[in-house]
């Protein structure tokens, strides 16, 4: 029996349409500006986003990175939450290479920061104090059981960010996955922020890249960042490609991960030894499993792999399963099954 891989969405592969238009794809020198497949992503990713341009990166991490950096100089702060992916997930990029300071807020269990404590983490001027330039949130929310971010809250954060002079980026890695989620457009939810980095190498199964969209001089500045990090890219149009048909192909089938896992969590909500607190916390492809026995959360992974079932540890007793175009109904069925073998 082949493996269910639940790992992550980042797993998936390159559909036939993907590798078809990668061989075709016309290319040049995307850092001369000359890659006609290239251009055509990057506007395509800021009409999907409603932004003035786009900027093809190799990865989410870049992306955010990039964005970051655009945003603050050295030593400025941004306002983030204590769960985000840039400040779990990225080796401290912003402060290492970005010289930006982060400060922490917590993320309510649903992924949002509370008003409250944004208002209460700007700086004040002060001559011992780093300036505020950037407040940060993911759409949808990784660490926070993938939950989608509303337009209502998002715009009550860019209210924020606007009166007080600061600018907003969503890391919108799976915003996708949020926009399909909430019925809205990504351009909606793009809407309140000036900066939006998303992945296309994740649920929608381009195998490399992500884009960055905002206005035209925000762009200018990020390209330069992207430069300097090492990732301008020469005949980058070979995977630009595969983004194009991710966008035009690959949004609307995410209903079909997020049913998925649904159905998975209902089949492992009454399992005894695993705790998923709440079928409600699963709105869209992203399922977090706390153990409630001692047994390290490595070992339970061992053991469901051996059954043929690859799930994520990603605390000492917590497993995280994420449902992707990879996966089908019947997979799921088969998953819970071997679930049901160990548990
Ligand atoms: N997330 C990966 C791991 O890094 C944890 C995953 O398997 O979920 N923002 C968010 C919200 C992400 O979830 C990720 C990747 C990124 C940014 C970074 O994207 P990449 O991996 O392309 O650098």
């Amino acid at each position: 029996m082949p493996l269910i891989d639940l790992r992550s969405d980042t797993i998936t592969l390159p559909t036939p349409a993907m590798r078809k238009a990668m061989a075709a794809a016309e290319v040049g020198d995307d850092v001369f500006g000359e890659d006609p497949t290239v251009r055509k992503l990057e506007e395509l990713a800021a009409q999907r986003m409603g932004k003035a341009a786009g900027l093809l990166v190799t990865s989410g991490t870049m992306g955010n990175l990039v964005c970051q950096m655009a945003h603050c100089g050295r030593g400025d702060e941004m306002i983030l939450g204590d769960k985000s992916h840039i400040f779990y997930y990225e080796q401290g990029g912003s402060a290492a290479i970005g010289g930006i300071h982060p400060r922490i807020v917590p993320n309510q269990p649903d992924g949002t920061l509370s008003p409250e404590d944004i208002l209460s983490a700007i700086r004040i001027d002060n001559i011992h104090f780093p300036v505020t330039r950037l407040i940060v949130l993911e759409n949808t929310h990784n660490l926070c059981s993938g939950s989608p971010l509303s337009f209502s809250y998002l715009k009550q954060v860019g209210t924020i960010a606007a009166e007080k002079g600061l600018k907003l980026h969503i890391d919108g890695a799976r915003i996708f996955n949020a926009a399909v989620a909430l019925g809205v457009s990504p351009a909606e939810l793009a809407a309140p922020a000036d900066s939006i980095a998303f992945c296309l190498s994740k649920g929608l199964a381009a195998p490399v890249g992500s884009v960055v969209c905002g206005s035209t001089d925000f762009i200018a500045k990020a390209r330069r960042m992207r430069k300097v990090l090492g990732g301008g890219m020469r005949q980058a149009g070979i995977i630009a490609a595969a983004g194009v048909v991710a966008l035009e192909k690959m949004v609307e089938r995410l209903v079909e991960d997020h049913d998925n896992a649904r159905r998975l969590a209902e089949g492992l909500a009454d399992l005894q030894g695993l705790s998923l607190g709440g079928l409600e916390k699963v709105r869209t492809n992203i399922i977090y499993m706390d153990l409630t026995s001692d047994v390290p959360a490595t070992e339970t992974a061992q053991k469901l792999e051996k059954a043929g079932v690859r799930v994520n540890p990603v605390g000492p007793h917590r497993l995280r399963a994420v449902t992707h175009y990879g996966i089908t109904a019947e997979d799921v069925d088969t998953a819970v099954a071997v679930f049901q073998k160990i548990f």
